[in-house]
């Protein structure tokens, strides 16, 4: 599968650092929602969906977890631990979030506003959806 990964520039100095992101210049939509999940308790497993039109950046600011990518033919699983890099989740891709370290806090970047009817939360009809 072919994976989009984005490497940010930080603006690092004696203070630390200090990473800027704008929609269009740095990933490629507009940010419309802004979202982040932390605190996740041991052993949960999360996501189980995809969407119809939503496009996101996830990264990972403050420790780690895992995110399975299904395409629908292919999965692969990818480890953000960088808070440097951002994951692109394109539509039509089913998602699960998982192994969360107990600092962990994942910013996501989404191209549109939350509306529930954008998602898919059956995997076989992600399937059908996919496959026709
Ligand atoms: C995704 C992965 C990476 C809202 O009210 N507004 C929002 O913008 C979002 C994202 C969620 N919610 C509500 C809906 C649920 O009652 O927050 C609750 C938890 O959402 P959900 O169970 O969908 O969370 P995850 O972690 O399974 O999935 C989320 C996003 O929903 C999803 O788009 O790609 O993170």
């Amino acid at each position: 599968m072919n994976i989009l990964k984005f490497d940010f520039s930080s603006h690092g100095d004696d203070r630390g650092q200090l990473i800027a992101l704008e929609g269009k210049r740095d990933i490629p939509f507009d940010i419309k929602r802004v979202y982040y999940i932390y605190n996740t308790a041991k052993g949960v497993r999360r996501g189980y969906h995809a969407h119809k039109r939503l496009e996101q950046i996830l990264i990972c600011v403050s420790g780690s977890c895992k995110i399975l990518l299904d395409n629908g033919f292919e999965t692969e699983e990818v480890l953000l631990d960088d808070p440097t890099v951002g994951l692109y989740i394109s539509n039509n891709m089913w998602r699960e979030m998982y192994d969360f370290s107990s600092d962990a806090v994942l910013l996501v970047l989404a191209s549109e506003l939350y509306d529930e009817k954008d998602y898919i939360r059956e995997y076989q009809e992600f399937i059908k959806f996919i496959r026709g």
